[in-house]
């Protein structure tokens, strides 16, 4: 497994409605875009940081559902010599408890015009709480997101959270659940990095 190094990360903007998502470049094919998708304070924010290894690029919530917009981030890596420009999009999260029922039925049609609309989305990843495991919206989502033609990885976050001889069969029960490969992550204890960055970068097509 090739350790993915970082040659840019940035914030791009962020997005109510698609009117504000990036447009197409001037030359040449838009970059390919894996977004991270999940319910509220699953741990997407923390996750992306851990993967371009800024701690403070996205914003991570002390007050879970307060994400309500399409953040895009540009990256650029370094995989074995060869350079990728990519897109990484935090999506908004979804099925926080705490917020009113009108607000959880706004995120279902936001997450879905990005996920069904977007043609430059290759990949999503998909989070899965370790110590949830996969719910009913993740097990709808995981479907549905396939259907549109985008492949699915799953990573199951905060892993630190329940014993190491419980990984594997979680991730077993993850990978047959949600139909897609699943990769235990910790960003706390530093665990699954290399791995996803591996397997999200096999479901993208190859670069233009
Ligand atoms: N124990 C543990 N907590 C985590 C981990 N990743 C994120 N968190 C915590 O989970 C909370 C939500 O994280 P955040 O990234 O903002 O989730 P988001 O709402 O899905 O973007 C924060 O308090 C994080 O510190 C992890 O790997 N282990
Ligand atoms: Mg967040």
């Amino acid at each position: 497994m090739d350790t993915v190094r970082i040659a840019l990360a940035e914030y791009e903007r962020s997005a109510a409605s698609p009117a504000d998502w990036p447009g197409p470049p001037d030359e040449g094919p838009p970059p390919a875009e894996i977004a991270f998708c999940g319910r509220s304070n699953v741990g997407k924010s923390s996750l992306i940081n851990f993967l371009v290894e800024r701690k403070g690029l996205v914003r991570t919530s002390r007050t879970p559902g307060r994400t309500r917009l399409t953040n895009f981030f540009r990256v650029e890596l370094l995989v074995g010599g060869a350079r990728r420009s990519l897109r990484l999009v935090d999506l908004p999260g979804f099925g926080y408890a705490k917020v009113s029922k009108d607000e959880r039925a706004t995120w279902r049609p936001a997450i879905e015009a990005y996920l069904a609309g977007r043609a430059q989305l290759a990949v999503v990843a998909l989070l899965v709480d370790a110590r949830r495991g996969p719910e009913l919206d993740e097990r709808e989502l995981a479907p549905w997101i396939a259907a549109h033609g985008k492949r699915v990885v799953a990573a199951i976050t905060k892993s630190d959270q329940v014993p190491k001889h419980e990984r594997p069969l979680l991730a077993a029960r993850v990978r047959k659940e949600l139909a897609a490969p699943a990769v235990v992550v910790s960003v706390n204890d530093q665990i699954g990095r290399d791995e996803l960055w591996s397997r999200l970068l096999a479901a993208l097509p190859a670069d233009p």
